[in-house]
């Protein structure tokens, strides 16, 4: 089951496709979601007839039917970050904290403890079509192509889907500290289109994750990587966020970014495109925006 969400002159609409047959979505979606993990009957609307391709080439300009974020996260965690060995590599490029004579991203990557840190909520989410930002005081912001995976409040996985976690690099290098100012503003974080549900997607482990960046005619960023090289299990940092810690049902956990843009390359407003696949959950496509 694919959930989905349109978008016109402020209505919204919750939308399910089951086989090839789309339908309205009677519920919520993330009460859709605990009914299927359950086993439960899903509350189907009438039949309809839409064309999703057509429906997804439209983008937040668009004054009629488009595609807007498939759910409100009530909350949005990152993490766990630095869990592919390019993201170590990279992250420790630059002049960065140390402990111990290594960086942060080192020790982090090696230790049993994964970072986990809060990303934010619906209102800092945008979907399919709808602008990601960089904040007004970053120079060098990126996104962060990732595996998202949506829990219940007991840590069990709901459905996947596509997560941006863009980031305000240059705030994070200055000082880990600014961490939450780097990663939790307005358009820091994109999601979807679709959520798909566990029996769509075979193996999480073996999904090709890729982006790229679109500036005018051409694209000046384009890279890939399995989730096979995510070095921590999705439900190992499953636990580490949920052990103490309270989530709602639908919290929606991005599981960390192995596609880096090196320096010099960073988002900018004013015609890029970031386009973002991952095998089986579709392609988001987004345009950034400077705050
Ligand atoms: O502190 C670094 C953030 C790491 C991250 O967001 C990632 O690995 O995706
Ligand atoms: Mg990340």
């Amino acid at each position: 089951m694919r959930i989905f969400r349109l978008i016109n002159n402020g209505w919204i609409g919750n939308f399910v496709i089951i086989g090839n047959k789309v339908y309205v979505l009677l519920s919520d979606p993330i009460t859709a979601l605990k009914l299927y993990s359950e086993g439960k009957d899903v509350p189907l609307g009438p039949e309809v007839n839409i064309n999703i391709d057509e429906l997804l080439t439209k983008d937040y300009t668009y004054k009629g039917l488009r595609f807007t974020k498939p759910y409100d996260p009530p909350e949005v965690w990152g993490g766990s970050g630095i869990v592919y060995e390019v993201a170590r590599a990279r992250y420790s490029e630059e002049d960065v904290a140390m402990i111990r004579g290594k960086t942060i991203y080192e020790l982090v990557y090696d230790a049993e403890r994964p970072e986990i840190f809060f990303k934010g909520t619906a209102n800092r989410c945008v979907g399919h079509g709808e602008p990601i930002a960089i904040r007004s005081d970053s120079e060098w912001t990126l996104p962060e192509p990732e595996l998202g995976v949506v829990i219940d409040s007991v840590g069990k996985i709901l459905a996947y889907t596509i997560s941006d976690d863009v980031s305000a690099r240059d705030l994070e290098a200055q000082n880990p500290l600014y961490l939450p100012q780097s990663k939790i503003y307005n358009g820091s974080c994109a999601i979807g289109p679709f959520l798909v549900t566990p029996d769509e997607v075979s193996n999480p482990y073996n999904l090709t994750i890729s982006m790229r960046i679109i500036r005018g005619n051409s694209v000046i960023f384009e890279g890939s990587i399995s989730t096979s090289k995510m070095r921590r299990r999705v439900e190992d940092q499953i636990k580490y966020l949920i052990r103490d810690n309270t989530v709602p049902d639908g919290t929606l956990l991005s599981t960390g970014t192995a596609v880096i843009p090196p320096r010099p390359i960073t988002l900018m407003h004013g015609g890029d495109i970031v386009e973002i696949s991952i095998t089986g959950l579709g392609t988001q496509r987004t345009p950034v925006i400077k705050l």
